[in-house]
């Protein structure tokens, strides 16, 4: 089943929108299959946004992903790395669209609430950075036979 990391970002911990977030990925019918409330220190945080290291934007990047707590968290489902960058907006809250997370929660270009990997390669890499492999809980949702019917 594919997988994806999701990062509720410092923003959305301290505005206390976790549940809020949570729910709409039950909504959808993706699956938790791990979460981690951390705080990422600057090593990780370089390791996270390494693709940006060269951008005008990384170093408050880093500074804003390192300045308070972060829930990390694996979903799975059929098609969930393309699904939950859907579910987040664009990249700018002043650009996202209404009823996405970050249309409806954020008005800030850098304070945009979540993180999701955006490929296949990045989902594995970005989900080794916070996960050790035994930590994402294999399961089926029994009601998944009601939400996805890509097996036919
Ligand atoms: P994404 O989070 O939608 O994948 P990326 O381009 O990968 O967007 O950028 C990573 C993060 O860097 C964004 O989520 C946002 O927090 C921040 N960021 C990206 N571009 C800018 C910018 O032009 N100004 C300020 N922050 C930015
Ligand atoms: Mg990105």
């Amino acid at each position: 089943m594919e997988q994806t990391l999701m990062i509720i970002k410092p923003d959305a911990v301290q505005r206390r929108l976790i549940g809020r977030i949570i729910s709409r990925l039950e909504d959808k019918g993706l699956r938790l299959a791990a979460l981690r409330l951390l705080w990422v220190d600057r090593p990780l945080a370089e390791e996270l946004y390494s693709v940006h290291a060269q951008k005008p934007f990384y170093e408050p990047l880093v500074e804003f992903i390192t300045r308070g707590p972060i829930l990390a968290m694996v979903i799975a489902g059929p098609g969930a790395i393309g699904i939950v960058r859907k579910l987040m907006g664009a990249t700018f809250g002043t650009e996202a669209e209404p009823g996405s997370i970050r249309g409806d929660f954020a008005m800030s270009t850098r304070y945009n609430v979540v993180h999701g990997s955006d490929s296949p390669e990045s989902a594995e890499r970005e989900i080794g950075l916070f996960f050790a492999p035994e930590e994402i809980i294999d399961y089926e949702l029994d009601l998944c036979r009601w939400t996805d019917t890509s097996k036919g």
